[in-house]
Parts: C-alpha cells; sequence; structure tokens
C-alpha cells in the first residue's frame, strides 16, 4: 500500500514572522529605571494621588525585592484627598514587538482600577492598548483598544477566546458609550484579581505586527511555554489568543503609533467609580478608599520582569 504523499509549495510562502529577538530585560533597579513618575492630576478622575519618584521611594510605594519590583497604593493612612499610588511611564516608546509582562501579583480590591497597558502621547490618535485592566472585585480581565474614527473589528473574523463586549475601536464610536473602545473579556478567572493572585499571577504576552495587528495571550504560572523559559518565543506555537485584533481595511496599522507602557493604580473615578454601587463593594467608593486603609494590602503590582522582542 502506497500512500499519497501530497506536497504544497503554497504552505512555504505564507508569511512568516521573523523570530522574534530579545531586545531588553528588566527586572529590579533596571525596570523601575526605564520608567517615569506620571504626577499630574487623573486623566480618569480617579480618588488619588499620584506621587514622584522621590515620594514614592520614601513612603515605600515602589521597592524591589532581590529581582522583583513592587509599586503599591498606600495602605497605611487615612487620605481626605485621594490615596496615594503610583502611575509610571515607560522612557522609551514602541512601535510593534512581542511583550512578555511576567506579573507575581496585581492590584484588587473594592474601589481599585488597576491597568497594564500601551499609549501614544497624542491620544487617541496614536492609539492605546488596554492589556490588563478591571475595577472593584471584577474576577476576569478585559483587553481594549481605543483609537481615533476608522478603526473597527466589527464583522472581521477573530480567533480568539474571550467574548467581545464592542467592536469599534474609535473613542468616539455612534451607538458605544465615550471612550467605550473595542474590548473583549476573557472570562477565565485565573486572568485578574484574586484569581490571579492566588496562582502566583503568569505572563501576559501582546504581539503587535503590521501583518497580524494586536493579539493578546495570557499564560498562568503554571502553564508558561517552554519558548517562553527558553527565550526564544514562538507565538506561532502559542494557540489561540485571549483577544485578537486584526488589521486591515477595518483597521490601519498606523492607527497605533509610539505606544509608551503604563501601570497604573488609580481608584474610583470614571469606571471604578461609576460602577462601585453595584459592585457588592461596602458604603461608597471615594468614603472607603478615603477612610480605610488596611483595604488596601492587596493593591499591589509584583513584576517579575518585562522583556520586549523585536
Ligand atoms: C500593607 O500591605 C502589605 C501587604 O501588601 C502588608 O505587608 C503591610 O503590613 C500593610 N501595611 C499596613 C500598615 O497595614
Ligand atoms: C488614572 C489613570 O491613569 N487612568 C488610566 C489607567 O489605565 C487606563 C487604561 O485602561 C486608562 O484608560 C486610564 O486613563
Amino acid at each position: 500500500m502506497f500512500k499519497k504523499i501530497l506536497i504544497t509549495t503554497t504552505a512555504l510562502v505564507c508569511s512568516v514572522q521573523a523570530a522574534w529577538v530579545l531586545q531588553t530585560t528588566s527586572a529590579g533597579s533596571n525596570f523601575i529605571n526605564a520608567f517615569d513618575y506620571f504626577t499630574e492630576a487623573d486623566p480618569t478622575h480617579g480618588f488619588v494621588q499620584y506621587v514622584d519618584g522621590a515620594t514614592a521611594v520614601n513612603k515605600r510605594l515602589i521597592y524591589t525585592v532581590n529581582d522583583q519590583v513592587v509599586i503599591k497604593a498606600d495602605n497605611a493612612t487615612v487620605s481626605p484627598n485621594g490615596r496615594p499610588s503610583v502611575r509610571i511611564v515607560s522612557k522609551n516608546a514602541y512601535n510593534r514587538g512581542l511583550f512578555l509582562m511576567d506579573l507575581e501579583h496585581m492590584p484588587t480590591g473594592c474601589g481599585t482600577w488597576p491597568a497594564y497597558w500601551m499609549v501614544g502621547d497624542n491620544w487617541p490618535n496614536q492609539g492605546e492598548i488596554d492589556i490588563l485592566e478591571g475595577v472593584n472585585k471584577q474576577t476576569s480581565n478585559s483587553v481594549t483598544l481605543h483609537t481615533s474614527a476608522g478603526c473597527t473589528m466589527e464583522g472581521v473574523p477573530r480567533t480568539q477566546t474571550g467574548t467581545v463586549t464592542s467592536a469599534n475601536c474609535d473613542v468616539q464610536a455612534p451607538g458605544q458609550g465615550a471612550n467605550v473602545g473595542c474590548g473583549v473579556s476573557s472570562g477565565n478567572t485565573n486572568t485578574y484579581g484574586t484569581g490571579f493572585n492566588g496562582n502566583k499571577g503568569g505572563i501576559y504576552a501582546t504581539q503587535w505586527t503590521a501583518e497580524e495587528g494586536i493579539k493578546v495571550w495570557f499564560f498562568p504560572r503554571n502553564a508558561i511555554p517552554g519558548d517562553i523559559h527558553s527565550n526564544t518565543p514562538n507565538p506561532q506555537g502559542w494557540g489561540v489568543p485571549m483577544a485578537s485584533f486584526p488589521f486591515g481595511a477595518n483597521c490601519a496599522a498606523s492607527k497605533f503609533r509610539d505606544l509608551r507602557i503604563v501601570m497604573n493604580l488609580t481608584f474610583c473615578g470614571d469606571w471604578a467609580g461609576s460602577v462601585y454601587g453595584n459592585s457588592g463593594c461596602p458604603s461608597n467608593c471615594v468614603d472607603y478608599v478615603k477612610n480605610t486603609p488596611s483595604a488596601f494590602n492587596e493593591a499591589y503590582w509584583k513584576i517579575n520582569s518585562l522583556r520586549i522582542y523585536q
């Protein structure tokens, strides 16, 4: 018996992403030095005081433990003018790449609104990618893009494990609330909050290319692919991402340019505050954040490393 062997040449010419090459690994004080502190008023109207670098160090709102970095909210003082917290912005801006953020712990709890995201200086014209974000007692992550007009995922075939919550990335899209953007919600409880922390977190991998658009995977601590451990990441072998936002006629790659990495932790404000009443949390958001420092013991990031490949 002979089996017919079919050799297809088309398989060989389809586009193959060249191997990702490690540009930087940051951990410990190298990680901290790659960022600046944002100290202006919170653009999302949170009940927060963002502190500068010297204050953050003095108050131990940022510190290293060996190669890990802890970034936290004040959990020691009653804070009538907003709870002190830290928002950091990368000194470098990026155009495409593969970003592996290894987190052991993320902020969680009533009143919190943490985010790990990327944004251009000229918002929304340079785009925004919210990789890890949520509020209050949320139990799973949402990934969201925000852009100027002319970027939508409506009707675009996508392969992803998450569920679409809104399809138009334009922050002023008709029929969507202001600044809703295009969102995908995971539904998996190890991706956010107490479920994430109970599992010692994991790795958020964000691939941004002109050809494939933006894809986000989450690998819980016990399921990190071997090629990430060996520092030769190959997303082609990772399976279906949590969220996928293809570029093309629906959304030009140029909608995303010169993005900086931001990690922030605010309280209440436009999102956490507006849904607080239905979140199962006590009192009202501002009173709780002001008067209950011990409620913020879990309001910290613990970062193992950030690896950037290009
Ligand atoms: C703040 O929270 C940390 C844990 O994140 C805890 O170790 C520390 O004791 C807390 N501080 C106060 C004053 O409760
Ligand atoms: C206060 C603050 O910095 N808020 C930002 C935190 O992160 C989200 C990312 O989704 C932004 O939209 C907020 O502007």
